[in-house]
């Protein structure tokens, strides 16, 4: 009896240790003040989500003197270049810029990533893909990247996004996990890139979840025909190229399999007990939060 009983508890601490990345989302270069508790709110819970779902091991970027790393926050400052301070990132952590402007036209938001270094070549080629696999160009493994969002457009913010309810405006969850796709490498990789045949997606998880190649609109975009799944239910994807006001959109099974053809290591699509508890507990560690502040 009690071998069996160590053998559960051994098998239960290897299922809970699963590891989680951070994703952190740094609000430095936010200078407009466009990100209000309930944006952070958003964000947050994405960050739970997607730290929950990813599980690589992230190399960390540690700088010195003469190893320097300097984040691009161009997208977000609207300069060419603009370079955040040399800085080191702990390992299995994913540091996002995030920021806001006036866009123009009908653009939500943009994302990406890039970096200015110099060092050591150890240096510079764990800034390439952080210890992920090998060759370059299979295995995604970025510092983090950059995200803005457009000033001018009316956005919803959701403080519960595991409920759809009725509303106007743009949704700014369903905006921010685009985005964030593109940041972890849907049509900003080579490890995208290199899977793309004619004007479909090939790589083996997309095509095992979609059923065959899968159809873009363009080089980063998937098919806005497209359906796949989410807690059962048929919808868009959240890496087609638009959305309608009133829209809420989710990761799919499709766009998780899409991370997964780059590289990223994705744990089982949450079952919808999974996502509800997920998101109860985050609830309650930011109720926890604002009564100790
Ligand atoms: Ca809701
Ligand atoms: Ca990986
Ligand atoms: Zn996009």
């Amino acid at each position: 009896m009690l071998k069996h009983a160590l053998a559960t508890t051994a098998l239960a601490l290897a299922a809970s240790s699963a590891q989680a990345i951070t994703v952190e989302f740094d609000y430095s270069y936010d200078t407009s003040g466009f990100f209000t508790s309930a944006h952070k709110s958003v964000m947050n819970a994405i960050a739970g989500e997607f730290g929950t779902q990813l599980t690589d091991s992230l190399a960390a970027i540690t700088v010195s003197n003469s190893n320097i790393f300097q984040p691009e926050v161009g997208l977000i400052t609207d300069q060419s270049s603009t370079l955040a301070p040399s800085q080191s990132i702990p390992q299995d952590t994913l540091r996002i810029f995030v920021g806001a402007r006036a866009l123009g036209g009908s653009t939500l938001a943009e994302g990406g990533g890039g970096y200015s270094a110099g060092g050591s070549s150890a240096f510079i080629a764990n800034l390439n893909n952080r210890s992920q696999a090998l060759p370059q160009g299979v295995d995604f493994g970025p510092f983090g990247g950059a995200m803005v969002f457009d000033t001018g457009t009316s956005w919803y913010l959701d403080d519960n996004v595991a409920t759809v309810e009725s509303f106007g405006g743009f949704d700014f969850y369903s905006v921010a996990i685009h985005e964030l796709g593109h940041v972890l490498g849907v049509g900003t990789s080579a490890a995208w890139s290199n899977q793309i045949s004619g004007q479909s997606f090939t790589g083996a998880a997309a095509v095992a979840s979609y059923g065959g190649p899968v159809p873009l609109a363009n080089s980063g975009h998937l098919d806005k025909s497209i359906k796949s799944t989410f807690m059962g239910n048929m919808q868009e994807p959240a890496l087609t190229p638009s959305i309608t006001a009133g829209q809420r959109k989710y990761f799919t099974e499709l766009d998780w399999a899409l991370l997964s053809d780059v590289g990223w290591q994705v744990a089982a699509v949450p079952e919808p007990e999974t996502w509800a508890m997920m998101l109860a507990g985050l609830g309650l560690l930011g109720w926890r939060l604002r009564r100790q502040a």
